[in-house]
């Protein structure tokens, strides 16, 4: 019987192809590990230990906060303000920048996460889970401020996401592939399953809130009413659909057998001043750099993500990902003179 490879050892061991690493990016992930190991106990234990339904108040994107949104933010602070490992941290569930306690020491790394992402599953038992990306903070900041987050996904150090689904599994990249943890609940640990993943470059399966589509463009309108048509259409083959309303679950089954995912900006986004649904810094972004490491591709469908400039902590974009070339025929399809 062998232990195998604990999330733990992977960082340190990738650590220790680096030269000068001091070991707080192995510190870092074992602070997101922790805390995704705590909001996994509470995600599973549930209406036992009265953690479902609403609390009763809105985040500062006029969101309806739910109870776990709010403890799973406040795991993450825990987890991570008190360690050293980082700077500062943003969230989806704060308006600014949390600066660490008065003494706490200071870290290198500026973390950005969705502390639960997909929440109106929660209250149904449906799969969700939790975002993050990772960027070198500037250097000689003591209080980094909204400015110093506002990079391109191409900066990120690491991203990953961890699902509570059947099983709690943590995918991550450092930016050399991507790989897979599942955890063993007896053991305590994440156990490397999976490494090296490669999303297939075609697919049969596209993901979509079909309830939007009065609203969309006519490129995501060409590309959907094509899947639709199937074997009898353009693109000669039948395809599948899905949508979980938790986009960890998606860019995840993405990950394993292909796909995809689209949450294109339409017309009643655009009129609530709204370029798309999902953050850019701490949704788009990370989902992108993972995707892009298991060779996909990731796209607003007129640019990629990981190169486009943000101008703001909470920005939205519209996030079309998946397999390579599924995503390049939609992308293709917003090129002016196709969609004409
Ligand atoms: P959240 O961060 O408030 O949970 O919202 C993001 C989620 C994504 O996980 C998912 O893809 C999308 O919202 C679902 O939106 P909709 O309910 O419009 O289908
Ligand atoms: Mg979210």
């Amino acid at each position: 019987m062998r232990i195998g490879t604990t999330l733990t050892q992977y960082i340190i061991r990738k650590q220790q192809e680096v030269d000068g690493a001091s070991g707080e990016f192995t510190g870092l992930l074992n602070d997101i590990a922790v805390a995704c190991k705590k909001i996994a106990d509470l995600v599973n234990k549930g209406a036992l230990v009265n953690v479902l339904g609403s609390a009763g108040a809105e985040n500062v994107q006029g969101e309806q906060q739910k109870k776990l949104d709010v403890i799973s933010n406040d795991l993450m602070i825990e987890a991570l303000a008190c360690n050293g490992h980082i700077a500062a941290l943003a969230s989806e569930e704060m308006d600014g920048v949390y600066q660490l306690p008065e003494g706490a020491r200071r870290g290198r790394y500026l973390v950005l996460c969705d502390p639960l992402d997909g929440s109106s599953n929660i209250d149904v038992n449906v799969s969700v889970g939790t975002i993050f990306s990772i960027l070198k903070a500037p250097e000689d900041i003591e209080f980094p401020e909204v400015a110093d987050f506002l990079e391109p996904g191409t900066e990120q150090v690491a991203a990953g996401y961890c699902l509570y689904g059947p099983s709690t599994l943590l995918v991550l990249t450092t930016g050399e592939g991507v790989s897979m943890f599942t955890l063993d609940r007896d053991f305590g640990e994440f156990l490397l399953t999976r490494s090296r993943v490669r999303i297939p470059e075609d697919s049969q399966e596209f993901a979509i809130n079909c309830s939007n589509q009065r609203f969309w463009e006519d490129p995501v309108q060409r590309y959907i009413a094509e899947c639709q048509q199937g074997a009898d259409g353009p693109l000669g083959k039948n395809f599948n659909m899905r949508w979980v309303a938790s986009m960890v679950a998606e860019v995840h089954r993405i990950l394993t057998r292909g796909g995809v995912f689209l949450y294109p900006g339409d017309s009643k986004l655009k009129a609530a001043g709204k370029a798309g649904k999902l953050r850019l810094m701490y949704e788009a972004n990370p989902m992108a750099m993972i995707v892009e490491q298991a060779g996909g591709a990731a796209t607003t469908g007129r640019e990629r993500i990981l190169e486009i400039q943000p101008e703001e902590l909470h920005q939205r974009v519209p996030v079309i990902l998946g397999s390579r070339n599924e995503v390049e025929r939609v992308t293709g399809y917003h090129l002016p003179a196709e969609s004409a």
